[in-house]
């Protein structure tokens, strides 16, 4: 607004512009300059779709369907054969979607279709489909169960379409691509409803581990063979508030439910394509593309026989360790050939909510008796208490120039701190590159509580940044976050004390 005001003020006063009179009124009106002093953004800056996802933080994958039955990961090397699927009774995809909720997820991406190309709902792009299934599988359409069950409970939902089909004997032509993909995609974007994500996968085709048994050539080029581009103009097309892998957010860079501590949302889709430092992004990144960690629950992604389910402890800290370092967490809960998740994975899924509640819901900031700032941004909108006051859409800011300033909280009585978490104002592009937080019980003697780098949508700091138990935490009435560093002033929309 303020580059076309200042370009129109230009034109008016060289007088090639001129306004009808009630429009002149209008631009009379305008404010100009800026009295609130808002600050400019730092590139780049997040989509309006991808402030929406990265809000949603922690939602689950249900990786479910022709491998269950096969007892495989990757259904790539056996004649691909539809009758396999036999489920005697129809997945419970409400217990699937009340599970994941109970933990405190927002949303199912359903796996639709893996790497084998069965698809788990009635298509017109191929036969390899539950139509042709055994059992009670004709009946079975998993984006229909799924996306009905998710609206129910207040869940979002999301589809995993694999782009790469080691069955399909026209995978690497053209053909593949309009009949078969493009189908499938049209059909998932048109018949379930609102879609908030569409996951493809990195493993996505090529020669020998990622060919198929159809002996035709399978070497593509991953990059161009997709279309990526037009995919997600597609995508968009259809569902205006879906997000993209590997457009809109990156594949974190490992499957070990971890982000790196340093974690930008800026990338660029080259680097997110080679995988290159997909755990951290880069500050130079000219493109916003936040980090999306994917993660197993057992050690399979789809369930077997010898499944262990990981203890809510250590679901606990991956949480921390990715929705805590700035990047998504998508975790996956594979149900098994009766069509539910099991009970030690119910029950884990559970206890991890119950730990999210009990440690991370408490905030002592809002109880605050005083929130002051060592400086504020003029403008009279950037007070130091607007990063206390639950409210997403004020911040703490400093002036123009001024990349360091501290705030100080000070709680009513000494608590026992575990976590201080932050946020930045990401909207108007991530900014801080370091930064410390200080505790003292009177006011005057400090300690260091945490040290750190980036910040972006969400960092959780424990003691010392180690996320390997709970522990004991510290005794503290005040907290002090210093910003030690930043791309240009920060904005920060949110500190709370657990
Ligand atoms: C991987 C796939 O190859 C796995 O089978 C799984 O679907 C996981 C989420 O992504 O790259």
């Amino acid at each position: 607004m303020e580059k076309f005001t200042t370009s129109l003020l230009g034109l008016l006063a060289a007088g090639l512009v001129c306004l009808p009179a009630p429009a002149q009124g209008l631009f009379e009106q305008l404010d100009f300059p800026d009295p609130d002093n808002t600050p400019a953004p730092v590139f780049p800056v997040p989509s309006q779709r991808q402030v929406e996802w990265m809000k949603m933080e922690f939602y689950g994958f249900s990786h479910y369907g022709y491998n269950t039955f096969l007892g495989k990961e990757w259904g790539n090397d056996t004649y691909p054969d539809p009758t396999r699927y036999a489920p005697q009774s129809i997945p419970d995809c409400e217990q699937w979607v009340t599970a994941m909720k109970s933990a405190g997820m927002t949303g199912v991406v359903a796996v639709v279709k893996h790497h084998d190309g069965f698809c788990m709902w009635p298509t017109e792009s191929t036969d390899f489909n539950v139509t042709n299934s055994d059992g009670v599988g004709p009946q079975v359409d998993i984006p229909k169960l799924v996306s009905e069950a998710c609206r129910k409970h207040g869940m979002k939902f999301g589809v995993y379409l694999s782009p790469w089909d080691a069955n399909a004997s026209n995978y690497a032509t053209q053909d593949y691509i309009d009949q078969n993909f493009r189908t499938q995609l049209t059909e998932l974007l048109t018949n379930y409803g609102e879609v908030f994500e569409v996951w493809f996968d990195g493993a996505n085709g090529g020669t020998g581990y990622y060919g198929g048994i159809i002996p035709t050539t399978k070497n593509i080029d991953k990059t161009t063979y997709y279309d990526w581009p037009n995919i997600a103009d597609f995508v968009h097309k259809l569902q205006p508030g879906a997000t993209v892998w590997g457009r809109e957010f990156r594949w974190c860079g490992n499957e070990d439910g971890y982000s790196g501590r340093t974690c930008w949302s800026n990338s660029d889709i080259r680097s997110v394509q080679s995988e290159g430092n997909n755990n951290t992004g880069y500050e130079e990144g000219f493109e916003f593309i936040p980090s999306e960690s994917d993660v197993r629950t057992s050690q399979n992604w789809f369930w077997n026989t010898s499944e262990s389910i990981k203890s809510a402890e250590e679901l606990y800290k991956i949480y921390l360790e990715t929705v805590g370092r700035n990047a998504t967490l998508i975790m996956n809960c594979a149900p098994n050939t009766d069509g539910v998740l099991s009970d030690a994975l119910v029950r884990n899924l559970e206890e991890l909510g119950s730990l999210l509640k009990t440690r991370l819901t408490d905030n002592f900031a809002l109880t605050a008796t005083s929130v002051t700032a060592d400086q504020v941004r003029d403008g009279g909108k950037y007070a130091a208490a607007n990063a206390t006051d639950a409210d997403a859409d004020t911040y703490w800011a400093t002036n123009d120039g001024q990349t360091t300033g501290s705030v100080t909280i000070e709680l009513p009585e000494t608590k026992t701190v575990h976590y201080v978490m932050l946020q930045e104002y990401f909207q108007l592009g991530q900014r801080v590159r370091a930064f410390n937080i200080e505790y003292s019980t009177d006011g005057s003697s400090w300690r260091s509580f945490a040290t750190g780098t980036t910040i972006g949508y969400k960092r959780i700091m424990a003691v010392n940044d180690d996320t390997s138990s709970y522990g004991n935490g510290v005794q503290a009435r005040f907290i002090r976050v210093n910003i030690t560093d930043s791309r240009a002033c920060p904005l920060i929309n949110n500190i709370a004390v657990y």
